[in-house]
């Protein structure tokens, strides 16, 4: 039998969707001893199988990953762009948290503020939250502005979208690769949120490199990060962390803290560290019911 490698470009219910070197596809089973450990196999897994012919295969082995991210769930990623928009109206708490995990996992964030047609107000936020931290692009999944999206993929790199249900995440990537024809969906008048339209991720071909389409979510927690390393994430912090009395200054409660000052004067976005003092307080709660 042919051993093949390729990548896993979608997943659905144990079964995986695998394409080789060529973008020849392959619907492939795997073996429970390769999914119900910590290597359960995701899109952007990059995979041996066994071409089973017919179009079939068996996944033998799953290679050691670069990264991962599990909101949302996926492989081997090298940049992430995290959609917000006007509508539905933006979490920067979901924002942070994303892209603290991006950090964390080697992963570049770039923030892409969509709908831009309706409005620029979310641009202008959000460039007062991340413009010092990530790359903010400004688009419309209406207009051919998305192109902005293909130079973050040259080099054969692969890119994931992340962000709140209906924020135009397959829009953007229909209006990048027409043939990929997701399905699109809206917001419910009731809740004003999204209405979950997408249920897998799929990884596509786009431009030379690939992109990953996931489903919505409005839940995401920090990836194994400390509450005490949670501001070294924060690259903005850290430049202005050197004015605090204590180097281990968590600027929150510390006497003398250079990033607090800096956030009443306006020097840092004083929503931003707003966020963080919460975010830090949440993970302070969590550790503290983990060891009681
Ligand atoms: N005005 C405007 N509407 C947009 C734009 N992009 C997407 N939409 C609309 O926003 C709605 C949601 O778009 P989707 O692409 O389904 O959003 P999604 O992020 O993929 O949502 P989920 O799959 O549920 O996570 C649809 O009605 C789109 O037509 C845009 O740039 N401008
Ligand atoms: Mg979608
Ligand atoms: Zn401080």
């Amino acid at each position: 039998m042919v051993t093949k490698r390729g990548i896993v470009v979608k997943s659905v219910g144990g079964v995986f969707t695998v394409a080789d070197d060529l973008g020849q596809k392959y619907v492939c089973f795997a073996p429970k001893k390769l999914r119900y450990n910590e290597l359960d196999v995701i899109v952007g897994d990059k995979v041996s199988f066994q071409d089973l012919r017919r179009g079939k295969g068996v996944v033998t082995e799953v290679q050691p990953r670069r990264n991962k991210l599990v909101r949302p769930e996926i492989a081997n990623v090298d940049v992430c762009f995290v959609v917000i928009a006007p509508q539905p109206q933006p979490d920067f708490y979901l924002c942070d948290k994303v892209m603290i995990n991006c950090f964390q996992e080697h992963i570049e964030p770039v923030v892409v503020v969509n709908k831009c047609d309706l409005s620029l107000d979310t641009a202008r936020e959000a460039v007062c939250n991340y413009g010092k931290i990530a790359d903010v692009v400004t688009l419309s999944a209406l207009d051919d502005s998305v192109n902005q999206l293909t130079k973050y993929l040259k080099g054969g790199k692969t890119g994931c979208f992340a962000g709140q249900s209906a924020v135009g995440k397959t829009s953007i990537l229909n209006a990048l690769l027409p043939e990929a024809q997701g399905e699109t969906g809206g917001i419910s008048v009731k809740s004003g949120r999204g209405v979950h339209t997408t249920r897998h991720s799929s990884l596509h071909r786009v431009a030379d490199g690939y992109v990953v389409d996931t489903c919505g979510f409005s839940l995401c927690e920090l990836q194994n990060i400390r509450s005490d390393e949670l501001r070294l994430y924060l690259d903005d912090f850290v430049d202005v962390a050197r004015g605090c009395k204590y180097t281990s200054c968590t600027h929150t409660v510390e006497p003398d803290c250079a990033v607090k000052l800096a956030a009443e004067r306006g020097e840092l976005f004083k929503p931003r560290y707003d966020r963080y003092v919460e975010e830090f307080a949440e993970l302070r709660q969590q550790e503290e019911n983990k060891y009681r």
